[in-house]
């Protein structure tokens, strides 16, 4: 143990603790804007030095060790003027109109400046400002960039994309799309971790609220909504909302006071993509058909982008089944339309997702019988539909539970955890054994794919009839590339590959509520775990309203007119 003095507090601590760790400890907030734990630990913005006694310098306190005997000041007068220079000198280069920002209140920079009192910024503006077409689900705003290197890092470490790097020296260093590239041509694969660690306003998703209020304003149209399993665990967060209160339920009436005609639950269409996937895994499966292994799950958009540009010699082994969003778009265009005798130009299919690559993900075009367009219309992230609960000045606290509407009323347990790592495997898994067998398993019977692995992938084997099924579940697309390389160079062997492109799936989607420098994934998955062990029902294939849509329209899983409206025709 290492003992030291900070603020006048004697304490020990482990060798190799930062100084900023040792003072957390006690209760010592020091502030900062660059650090990220694990990821960006560089000490580039000097926001969070610290005075040491007879040290001239000031050192910063996220990577620097303590020493035996160090005694640390914190907030010293020193420490405070070198502070709020560094923010005044930060706020020159940076376009502060907090009024029409998107972060504004959920502001890293913000809440320092506010925290030291800077009320004015004594230093001449010199701010960067780049072009970048706002048309694109992800927006960079260079004027609002301080330069941290959070989105290079999250990006490099956690995403191994390299999309974005540092140019220029001095005063003109600045962050832009690395090689000179242009966004679109990059290969990001939208997946908006640079979003969700980014400080500031400088990246945020293409905000498409106005585009619901024109479909709103059109009395001809009608607005059919769909909510994703892992929007339920999160929305809440940034509307002061607990867990508990932030039901899916409240989400549907928020959604009907702002003018939505129907709203539908995705997790419906979780459980339908589970019937047309695990039905196309067990005809792999049991066909031994060696050429397509792994089958790769397909409803990750991220994934999808990724494998296209990064493995596309591996991307017919994605699953052929659209994803849940797609699936629901189709079906609301068609069986929907026709059951409620409405023209399907008249629909405007919107959905929220708690993702910024499904803004992308419904470019794709649908079409069938006089029908060409799109399955969905809108997409809106979380944190949209909260400013849009926000703009139409809906007390969160006074929404009620409101039951999504017929006919897709039903999701059940296994379609909520598709939010969740694993989740999309486990609820697959439940159906293949129930097709192969003809008997359901224990619910939990696959419950050791929950959670992200350490060690960068999860991988089990599961007896079902006296056959062995090799799954994997990876998220996070540094661990997908670590996976896709073991796969190629033939190191492991698996029947069935579950990937989301984001670190815990989609509850720790980049269209997700933002906390400073705190990953929610873990908690907001364990919350759809939660809603699933207590759901009525379990199974994809106990759907009642999945049966029916089956009897009704597609005749069973896999049929002709599944393949036509629920699978990727390429
Ligand atoms: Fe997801 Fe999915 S789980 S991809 O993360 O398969 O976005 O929530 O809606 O489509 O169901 C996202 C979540 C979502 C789809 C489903
Ligand atoms: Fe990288 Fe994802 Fe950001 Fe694209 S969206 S730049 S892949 S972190």
């Amino acid at each position: 143990m290492v003992n030291i003095t900070i603020d006048n507090h004697t304490i020990a601590v482990p060798a190799g603790t930062t100084i900023m760790e040792a003072a957390a400890s006690i209760h010592i907030p020091i502030p900062k804007l660059c650090y990220l734990k694990d990821i960006n630990e560089i000490g580039a913005c000097r926001v969070c030095v610290v005075e040491i006694e007879g040290q001239d310098h000031l050192v910063t306190s996220c990577n620097n060790v303590v020493e035996e005997g160090m005694t640390i000041y914190t907030n010293s007068p020193k420490v405070r003027r070198n502070r709020k220079h560094t923010v005044e000198m930060i706020l020159s280069q940076h376009d502060a109109q907090c009024a029409t920002c998107v972060r504004s209140g959920n502001c890293t920079l913000q809440t320092i400046a506010n925290d030291l009192n800077v009320v004015e910024s004594p230093y001449k503006k010199e701010i960067c400002v780049e072009e970048w077409d706002t048309r694109y689900p992800l927006v960079r705003d260079a004027s609002k960039c301080v330069k941290c290197m959070r989105c290079i890092q999250v990006c490099d470490k956690i995403q191994g994309m390299h999309i974005w790097d540092v140019s220029g020296t001095g005063a003109r260093t600045t962050v832009g799309v690395s090689g000179n590239r242009d966004i679109k041509t990059a290969d990001c694969a939208l997946c908006g971790q640079c979003i969700t660690h980014c400080p500031t306003g400088a990246l945020r998703e293409r905000d498409d609220t106005e585009k619901l209020y024109r479909a709103l304003e059109d009395k001809d149209t009608i607005v059919v909504a769909q909510i994703a399993p892992a929007v339920r665990t999160a929305w809440g967060e940034s509307l002061g909302l607990s867990r508990e209160e932030a039901t899916v339920e409240k989400i549907v009436d928020a959604l009907r006071k702002i003018g939505v005609d129907y709203v539908f639950d995705t997790t419906f269409s979780a459980d339908l993509t589970i019937m047309e996937e695990g039905t196309e895994f067990v005809e792999r499966f049991t066909k031994g058909d060696l050429d397509l292994y792994p089958m790769f799950t397909s409803c990750c958009p991220g994934w999808v982008r990724f494998i296209k540009s990064q493995y596309p010699q591996m991307a017919n082994r994605l699953s052929s089944a659209k994803s849940p969003q797609e699936m629901f778009g189709a079906v609301m265009k068609t069986v929907f339309a026709k059951k409620m005798d409405i023209d399907p130009d008249r629909i405007f299919a919107l959905s929220i997702m708690p993702c910024l690559a499904k803004k992308d993900e419904r470019e794709k075009p649908l079409f069938h019988g006089e029908f060409a367009g799109h399955g969905v219309d809108l997409v809106l992230t979380t944190r949209e539909l909260d400013r849009l609960i926000r703009a139409d000045h809906i007390d969160p606290k006074t929404l009620k539970d409101s039951a999504f509407d017929a006919p897709f009323t039903e999701g059940t347990g296994a379609g909520v955890i598709f939010g969740a790592t694993g989740g999309v495997m486990e609820a697959a898994l439940r159906s293949a054994y129930y097709l192969i067998t003809g008997k359901n398993p224990e619910a939990d019977a696959f419950k050791e794919i929950r959670g992200v692995n350490k060690n960068g992938w999860t991988e089990a084997k599961f007896d079902i009839a006296g056959n062995t099924v090799e799954i994997a579940v990876v998220s996070g697309l540094q661990n997908t590339r670590n996976l896709m390389e073991a796969i190629r160079k033939r190191e492991v062997h698996y029947h069935f590959v579950e990937v989301m492109a984001c670190p815990g799936g989609c509850v720790g989607g980049g269209g997700q509520p933002i906390h400073e420098g705190k990953e929610m994934a873990s908690d907001r998955g364990s919350n759809l775990y939660f809603l699933d062990k207590t759901s009525q029902l379990r199974f994809s294939h106990e759907n009642p309203d999945i049966k029916h849509l089956y009897d009704e329209y597609f005749g069973s899983p896999g049929s002709h007119k599944a393949h036509q409206l629920l699978h990727v025709q390429e």
